[in-house]
């Protein structure tokens, strides 16, 4: 386990990683060498299972911390995300304060929480048990999901829960939620992302988001978002692949 990230995220360093969707270990290791601060690893939409994404986090780690959103905010996808090593987990769909509060208790063993005491990858499959018990809640980070109206206008008691680390904003999900889906540049949409965006300023709440590229994620720093993931591993194979073929193409046109 990374002791650094949950360190890093809570003081509010600038933290860019990408997004994992792929179930390739070489990948996860090429860009856990590329810079970034953290991975985001998608365990809830595509197709990885735990034990793929365990060979993700085998690839990366420890060069690389790496963050798992679950597939479910749910104890069983919390704790199997933990126990196969990961350094923190990202909750999705979190609309009120006794959710957040139960995904906090998931990922913390007692007495902050009731985490599942288990024997796995994290606990170095029982060498490394007690070291990793010892300091697990302290480096475990527990980042949630605002996404849907729910939990917009609940955000201010979202905020107090104890042991939230961070809040990911999830702008598709959220214009689903107000029956607009995927129309994240909508006004209302916007609306409801800022009304977030200043509750967790307000609150010194490490604030993250998703953008396709570097552009979109330049206004998003402006503004103070921290945990940031910029692109993903699809859509960067994609996109250079056509562009090394586009740049060809324009070339021997000449
Ligand atoms: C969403 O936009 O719903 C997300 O979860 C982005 O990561
Ligand atoms: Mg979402």
């Amino acid at each position: 386990m990374n002791p650094d990230f949950r360190k890093r995220l809570l003081q509010g360093d600038l933290l860019t990683g990408t997004i994992i969707s792929l179930s390739c270990p070489q990948i996860a290791e090429l860009l856990s060498r590329s810079g970034f601060d953290w991975l985001f690893i998608d365990g809830e939409h595509g197709c990885l299972s735990a034990g793929e994404i365990q060979l993700l986090l085998q690839a990366a780690q420890p060069r690389c911390p790496c963050v798992v959103r679950v597939a479910a905010n749910h104890e069983a996808a919390i704790k199997q995300a933990l126990d196969i090593g990961a350094d923190g987990i990202i909750a999705p769909l979190v609309n009120d304060a006794d959710t957040a509060s139960r995904v906090v208790a998931c990922a913390k063993y007692p007495p902050l929480g009731q985490r599942s005491v288990g024997i796995a990858r994290a606990q170095g499959y029982g060498a490394s048990f007690a070291e990793y018990v010892s300091r697990a809640n302290a480096d475990t980070a527990v980042i949630i999901q605002v996404e849907h109206v729910d939990a917009v206008a609940n955000i201010a008691s979202i905020l107090d829960v104890s042991g939230v680390d961070g809040v990911f904003i999830g702008p598709y999900d959220l214009s689903a939620s107000m029956g607009k889906p995927g129309k994240i540049q909508d006004a209302d949409v916007q609306h409801h992302i800022q009304t977030v965006r200043l509750a967790c300023l307000k609150h010194r709440m490490a604030l993250g988001i998703f953008g396709v590229d570097a552009a979109a994620v330049v206004p998003f720093i402006e503004q103070g978002y921290t945990l940031n993931a910029v692109g993903m591993d699809t859509l960067m194979l994609e996109q250079s692949a056509r562009r090394v073929l586009s740049e060809l193409k324009s070339g021997t046109r000449r």
